[in-house]
């Protein structure tokens, strides 16, 4: 009996010796097999890469072990195709498989734009050193970068989108913010802290569709937004939407100006047209444009948003938070009409005709008459001028009575963009007739009377329809 179970333990023993000899890796024969085509990405911060077993072949084996991988030409490889061979291994034995590998750079080069202010006399010089932009690629040294939406050039602050490509077609994209100021700036230069809050958006609603709709974001304490125009009115009301941005919203001033003078300050009667110190991270307001012909042409006007005060057009007060924005407003002669709804549409004649309004329809010339005993100032002039018929039709002669020049050398008729249809001068006190253009739409002009000077001594509107 005790034989026996040494017998048992010795055969035990034995077994579990030639049972361990039968996993070994020597006796387990492994196999592999490549893909035939590979991909193989360049790391975003190099060019070149070394090939790894596991991303070009499947390996295993019957026994159940995993075999050891490796490329036999590993590399380094850059952007190409190449033939490899992988090698699976288990002990000494092993199987080698090959394919084709594609080494790939899928990485798009790094934008790199550049936010800047120049300073210059010749806008389109600075806009040339604008667009230059620094890319950065894994592999490509020059990568091509282009601007896809050019604007206008001008002083003022432009936003450039960018687009830049390497070698490879990946494409990236930037906006790059280029301020262009004259060397002499007639304005003062104020200086703010942007850091706690900043003007995030400002809209002005001009008319005809002139508005401003400008996302600026954070300036730095100062955009100078003087290519963004809106026309306005003169006599009339505009809308000016503002909103803030940053974390401050405990006591907040907001300021708006406007040089109606244009002698290069803010400091002149009613040219603070705005101001309140207050909490409210918008700024919603109407804002009256005075009736003064000295007031008519394009116009500076600096909103200003800070911390804790309304400290004036050109310093942030004792804190030195906040944001300056400026922009242009282009002051019209006024475009009130007699129906009450935006000018110098078709539908208003059709509204006008629909209301029945009175309006004289037979081809009898306008007349206009200035009262020649009136004094020369504008507004006496403005009271006392009469112009019949008015609505007018089309296409009719018009008239321009005169009895007494008053100093007016030239007539001049503007539709309501201000352009010019027609220039005649005035040299004698008689009676002059204006043939207008025959092809003159319908809708609202303005008959202005010029000086020598070019300046304005008084104005009228005129509507055909
Ligand atoms: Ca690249
Ligand atoms: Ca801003
Ligand atoms: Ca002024
Ligand atoms: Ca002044």
């Amino acid at each position: 009996m005790r034989h026996a179970i040494h017998l048992i333990a010795l055969f035990l023993i034995t077994f579990s010796t030639l049972s361990a000899k039968t996993v070994t890796a020597d006796d387990c024969q492994p196999w592999v097999a490549c893909q035939q085509f590979s991909y193989v990405a360049l790391p975003e911060d190099g060019c070149t890469t070394i090939l790894q077993a596991s991303s070009l072949a499947d390996a295993g084996s019957a026994c159940g072990i995993v075999p050891i991988m490796e490329v036999l030409n590993p590399g380094p490889y850059t952007i190409g195709t190449y033939f490899f061979t992988v090698r699976a291994s288990i002990g000494n034995q092993s199987a080698d498989c090959s394919g084709q590998v594609i080494v790939q750079d899928k990485t798009a080069p790094e934008p790199n734009c550049i936010n800047q202010t120049l300073f210059t006399l010749d806008p389109q010089t600075a806009f040339n050193e604008a667009i230059l932009a620094a890319p950065v690629d894994n592999c490509d040294a020059n990568p091509t970068a282009f601007a896809f939406i050019f604007e206008a050039v001008d002083y003022g602050t432009f936003d450039h989108d960018w687009s830049i490509v390497d070698e490879s077609e990946n494409y990236s994209y930037c906006t790059s913010r280029t301020t262009i100021r004259p060397i002499e700036e007639p304005y003062c230069t104020p200086a703010a802290n942007s850091s706690y809050e900043y003007i995030n958006q400002v809209n002005i609603y001009g008319m005809d569709n002139s508005n401003i709709f400008n996302p600026s974001g954070d300036d730095n304490g100062y955009g100078y937004y003087v290519n963004e125009q809106a026309r306005v009115s003169m006599g009339e009301h505009f809308g000016l939407f503002a909103a803030a941005g940053g974390v401050n919203t405990i006591s907040l001033g907001w300021e708006v100006f406007i040089d109606f003078n244009n002698d290069g300050d803010f400091n002149d009667l009613n040219e603070r047209v705005y101001h309140n110190l207050g909490s409210d991270p918008t700024l919603n307001i109407d804002i009256f444009v005075p009736f003064n012909l000295g007031y008519l042409g394009k116009r500076r006007m600096r909103v200003f948003l800070q911390y804790a005060g309304t400290d004036g057009p050109c310093q942030a007060g004792a804190y030195g938070y906040g944001e300056y924005e400026d922009y242009i407003i282009d002051i019209r002669f006024t475009t009130w009409n007699p129906w009450g709804s935006q000018p110098g549409t078709d539908q208003d004649i059709v509204d006008a005709e629909a209301q029945n309004i009175n309006t004289q329809t037979d081809d009898t010339p306008l007349e206009i008459e200035v009262n020649s005993t009136s004094p020369l100032d504008a507004p006496t002039l403005l009271s006392n001028r009469t112009i019949y018929p008015n609505p007018a039709r089309a296409n009719t002669p018009v008239h321009l009575q005169l009895g007494d020049r008053h100093g007016i050398s030239q007539l001049i008729i503007t539709n309501t963009l201000g352009q010019e249809v027609i220039r005649v001068s005035v040299l004698e006190n008689r009676a002059h007739i204006i043939d207008l253009p025959k092809d003159l739409p319908a809708g609202f002009y303005v008959v202005n009377g010029l000086d020598a000077n070019q300046q304005s001594l008084w104005a009228e509107q005129l509507v055909l329809h």
